[in-house]
């Protein structure tokens, strides 16, 4: 089994030791760049790369879209009622309502995939989350806009943990005063950890690439107040 080849200008084996643990599909690897800003300031941003083996990810992604009780997301913006295409879900310990874009919704129970992928992003970022939120985009026409993930319901500045899979996609942040931009391609099996002060200072969004036809399924892992 070779190694992926990074494709944001990283060769996986420049920065990656360790080698591919057959049993589990994880990379069981000491990550020798996981501290690597793509901040410039303002917050911390820091891209893993893929961090499951691409066949484990392809089970999962498949366990997901099938095991998963996806609803097509609402939102309410300037008091009008939309519903995207793009599908979602609540996942969280404890039945935790979870707001935004003010509307409301309830935490299901983990599943078992939930509950190995969580350990694995909380083994990788070295943090604990008790909820997730699933998206489903079925092909590039759907993405996601700025915005920020700084809900009251969560803890400020805990790390939230987004774990990729199926179809790349770009990921932009965008600097609220500066308006400096930059992307990176989210790769399939991918984490990418947001955290400090990013949700203050930083939009993120997903923006639509016409020309991907293949689904992608995001997972955030947060940290809701108790
Ligand atoms: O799909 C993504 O990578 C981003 C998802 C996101 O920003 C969110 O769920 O808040
Ligand atoms: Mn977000």
């Amino acid at each position: 089994m070779q190694p992926p080849v990074g494709r944001n200008g990283l060769l996986w084996s420049d920065w990656m030791k360790g080698s591919w643990n057959e049993k589990n599909g994880s990379m069981q690897a000491e990550n020798t760049n996981p501290g690597k800003n793509l901040l410039s300031a303002g917050g911390i941003v820091q891209y893993y790369g893929p961090v499951l083996q691409q066949a484990k990810a392809s089970a999962y992604f498949q366990a997901l879209l099938h095991g998963i009780a996806w609803k097509n997301d609402e939102a309410v913006i300037f008091g009008k009622h939309y519903i995207t295409k793009r599908k979602a879900a609540w996942y969280g310990n404890e039945g935790y309502a979870y707001s935004y874009s003010n509307t409301t919704k309830q935490a299901l129970a983990w599943t078992p995939e939930l509950v190995e992928l969580k350990k694995l992003v909380e083994e990788r970022s070295g943090a604990s989350y008790n909820a997730c939120l699933l998206n489903l985009y079925h092909n590039g026409g759907e993405g996601m806009a700025w915005h920020s993930d700084d809900e009251k319901s969560l803890v400020p500045g805990a790390p939230i943990a987004s774990l990729s899979l199926g179809a790349e996609r770009r990921f932009s942040l965008r600097h609220r005063q500066t308006g400096e931009t930059l992307s990176v391609m989210l790769e399939h099996g991918s984490l990418l950890v947001m955290k400090g002060d990013t949700q203050t200072n930083w939009l993120h969004s997903l923006p639509k690439a016409l020309k991907v036809k293949d689904p992608r399924i995001n997972l955030t892992f947060r940290t809701m107040k108790e």
